[in-house]
């Protein structure tokens, strides 16, 4: 049946009568029973790949170019005179995740679905996904974030459980949602639900509610505000709810396909994504002593099971729980992880590697090191660090459990449906091969002399802008320049990331233009990042970025050639939008902070040059492009390390002896930004950076200055610079997530 013919079937009319939403509606059902009739994914062992986000954004698009049904759909639309890009927009994004985690689960099932693994994705179906964000006096506030319309994905199934907490008990749903793999099978993404969540609970402009009340509100939100303990408990219910549902899943799947459970492993491998996932370890062995086994059989069992992947260094970031909570929460798992504690100690005796603490905390981390089969970092220089520094005991311990597993994104998503014009040039040079193994990449390498094929990639780059220019001048009333270079920063704000050195530099270039040294071109920086509702520092960065972007704006001298854009509510789908557009990627966390980054993958993938330090995942790209084809600053992650270690950091050394960073830190609290800021929150951030400057802005601040320089220059070069895109696009093959999904299945899932 041809989506016409559905369409005049479900509502009594052909498409040219029908509004683009009951278009939506008809498309989002006829992509749910496509994806029903697909073949899914089977095998004796299955992996449960359990996450707390999986940020999946829109799936209408993405869905029909993995079913091949895309380009058909497409022309279908156009002949009624009806637009699918605007037919997309109607879906609401589901943001069930942060950032780069949720995403990466998100990119996996992609991957697991593309190459046929017998593997699913289990978490929680948050009502509410990240909190939009509202800009108001150039501060971000947060209101709710529905996406659960009466046409969703969703796709209710009859598994409940009832799920016992301290004193109380809630009867669980599984809601289903099919990932369809590339021109293969499906795949499934199992969230589930209580009944009982009550979304009246919560205003209409703001994301606070009843905290104490869990029947109503336990995935009423993606992470609550974890600034307070009513918000922690909230987290550590939330994460129980998952893993006894995902364990009581893992258990019946295995039950039914035969398993006698002694021989669970032969049926299920559980990848602990982060440290949330935790307590599926205590909770599988208490359901396993259930069913009849003894501790040391089921733990046995157990530990043979899970494995487990680190996603940060910073420390404050490691799940830590307090034993009262547990208590409080899960009291039935106490007694087990007292065990699990108990063995640790008899064959170590050492508190650094034990499982609860001398402030009596659980750590969630080092149940899953002791208790799994493999720990893996998320990039090489992430696992080095792991091993040599953060986790060094656990590897001295246990060597062989230590392994890497470089990030990857699925190419579908960032390549195929996101730069379309980008993806059909590929294909005219190299043929379609690259579509399912993404290393035929490298064969774009022939064209580097080639000055036709460099006009070529220039002017899919020009169209890419032109459609962002268009994009945020419709959805967000901003006029980007014509003509000017993007130099793009997207991600969570975090002091780590540095966007505060960025807009140091913002303020460096303001200077500069005052001063009459014109840039060559206009210059564009846009920004997009959410902080974390509490996270004081990081709002007062969005401050002062939105107050520099007001204050350049209204300035005639230097508006012509510097303009900055804070874009409102950065998401998946503007992701989709200002990836493909972008000539510079700022990459600039402090050396050994940023565990591996994905969006450096995206941008490389989409003719990007990256400016970066030598931290996470740009340490690989830099070894596959060289270093002509990538523009490295900062000191080393050998060098933070020992300063941390030494503790003699002092910002204000730095301030005093460089006059030019004086000046652009001075100028946070010039007269000019407090006539259109808040004192309050630009005084706090200068006197952050003055006077701690934890993640060591200023030390690299010259170094960035003038590579940030070089970069300006070398993009004037328009050959050189097509050519540096090109050698970036044709090495971006090996951050594919298919690649990083046969390594997790060779190395820890042998999944048959
Ligand atoms: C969590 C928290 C929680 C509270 C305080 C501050 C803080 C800072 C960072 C985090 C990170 C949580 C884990 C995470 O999202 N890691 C990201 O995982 C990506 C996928 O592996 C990786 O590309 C990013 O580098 C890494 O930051």
């Amino acid at each position: 049946m041809t989506v016409n013919e559905y369409v005049k079937k479900r509502f009594g009319r052909f498409m040219d009568q029908c509004t683009n939403e009951e278009i939506y509606v008809a498309l989002l059902e006829y992509v749910k029973e496509a994806a029903r009739e697909k073949e899914s994914n089977e095998g004796k062992k299955k992996l449960y790949y359990i996450s707390a986000e999986f940020l999946i954004g829109k799936l209408l698009s993405n869905n029909l170019i993995n079913l091949g049904l895309y380009e058909e759909v497409k022309t279908e639309l156009e002949k009624c005179g009806k637009s699918l890009a605007e037919i997309e927009e109607i879906e609401a994004e589901p943001s069930l995740g942060n950032g780069g985690l949720g995403r990466l689960a998100a990119c996996f099932l992609d991957s697991i679905a593309t190459l046929g693994l017998n593997g699913d994705g289990v978490g929680l179906n948050y009502h509410y996904g990240l909190f939009k964000q509202v800009f108001k006096n150039h501060l971000q506030s947060e209101t709710p974030n529905p996406w659960m319309t009466e046409n969703s994905w969703l796709r209710p199934t009859d598994k409940t459980y009832d799920i016992e907490f301290g004193g109380f008990t809630l009867k669980s749903r599984m809601y289903d949602i099919d990932v369809v793999g590339y021109e293969n099978r499906t795949t499934k993404l199992h969230l589930f639900d209580v009944e009982t969540v009550d979304e009246g609970i919560v205003g209409n402009d703001s994301i606070g509610f009843n905290k104490e009340d869990i029947a109503k509100n336990l995935t009423l939100f993606l992470y609550p505000d974890d600034s307070d303990d009513a918000g922690r408990l909230l987290r550590v219910y939330q994460q129980y709810f998952m893993v006894s549902n995902a364990a009581r899943l893992i258990l019946d799947e295995a039950e039914a396909k035969g398993s006698n459970l002694y021989d669970l492993y032969d049926y299920a491998v559980i990848q602990i994504n982060d440290t949330h996932p935790t307590m599926v370890i205590p909770e599988l062995i208490r359901l396993l002593q259930e069913r009849g086994m003894t501790m040391d059989e089921a733990i046995e069992v157990v530990s043979k099971t899970c494995a487990y992947t680190n996603h940060t260094i910073l420390a404050e970031a490691l799940e830590k729980w307090p034993i009262s909570f547990m208590k409080k929460v899960v009291p039935q798992l106490m007694p087990i992880i007292r065990e699990l504690d108990a063995r640790v100690n008899k064959k170590c005796n050492d508190p650094d590697v034990a499982i609860i603490n001398k402030d009596n905390c659980v750590c969630m981390a080092h149940i899953d090191i002791h208790y799994g089969i493999s720990v893996n970092g998320v990039a090489a220089l992430h696992t080095e660090i792991l091993k040599n520094t953060e986790l060094h005991k656990f590897y001295e311990l246990y060597p062989e459990k230590f392994n890497n597993k470089t990030n990857g994104i699925t190419f579908r998503r960032w390549l195929l449906y996101s730069n379309p014009e980008l993806a059909a040039l590929i294909e005219e040079l190299i043929g379609p091969g690259f579509k399912k193994d993404a290393m035929e990449l490298t064969k774009l390498e022939k064209f580097l002399n080639d000055d036709a094929v460099l006009e070529k990639l220039l002017s899919v780059k020009e169209a890419r802008k032109a459609i962002l220019r268009d994009y945020m001048k419709r959805t967000q009333n901003i006029e980007l320049a014509e003509n000017a270079i993007f130099d793009i920063q997207i991600k969570r704000l975090h002091e780590y990331k540095r966007q505060q050195l960025n807009a140091l530099y913002v303020i460096h270039k303001y200077f500069e233009i005052k001063a009459g040294k014109l840039p060559k071109r206009p210059i564009t920086v846009i920004f997009g990042a959410k902080a974390a509702p509490a996270y004081v520092i990081a709002k007062d960065i969005i401050h002062l970025i939105l107050c520099l972007q007001e204050l350049i704006a209204n300035d005639p001298e230097v508006s012509p050639y510097l303009q900055v854009v804070m874009v409102e509510n950065y998401n998946v789908t503007l992701a989709e939008k200002l990836i493909p557009a972008c000539d510079i990627d700022e990459q600039i966390s402090l050396a050994s902070k940023e565990a591996s980054g994905t969006s450096n993958m995206k941008f490389m993938l989409n003719g990007a040059v990256t400016i970066g330090t030598m931290d996470g995942a740009n340490v690989e790209i830099a070894e596959l492009v060289g270093k002509d084809n990538i523009f490295i600053f900062g000191e080393s992650s050998e060098t933070v390390i020992e300063r941390y270690e030494r503790g003699d950091y002092v910002s204000k050394d730095y301030y005093e002896k460089d006059e030019d960073l004086k000046k652009c830190v001075d100028f946070i609290v010039s007269d000019e930004m407090l006539k259109i800021g808040q004192k309050e929150n630009l005084e706090r951030l200068y006197n952050e950076l003055l006077n701690k400057d934890w993640f060591m802005t200023f030390p690299d601040y010259q170094d960035y200055v003038e590579t940030k320089d070089q970069i300006f220059a070398a993009y004037e070069d328009r050959k050189g610079w097509a050519k540096m895109m090109l050698k970036n696009i044709s090495q971006a093959g090996f951050f594919s997530s298919d690649r990083t999904i046969e390594q997790y299945n060779n190395d820890i899932w042998k999944l048959n």
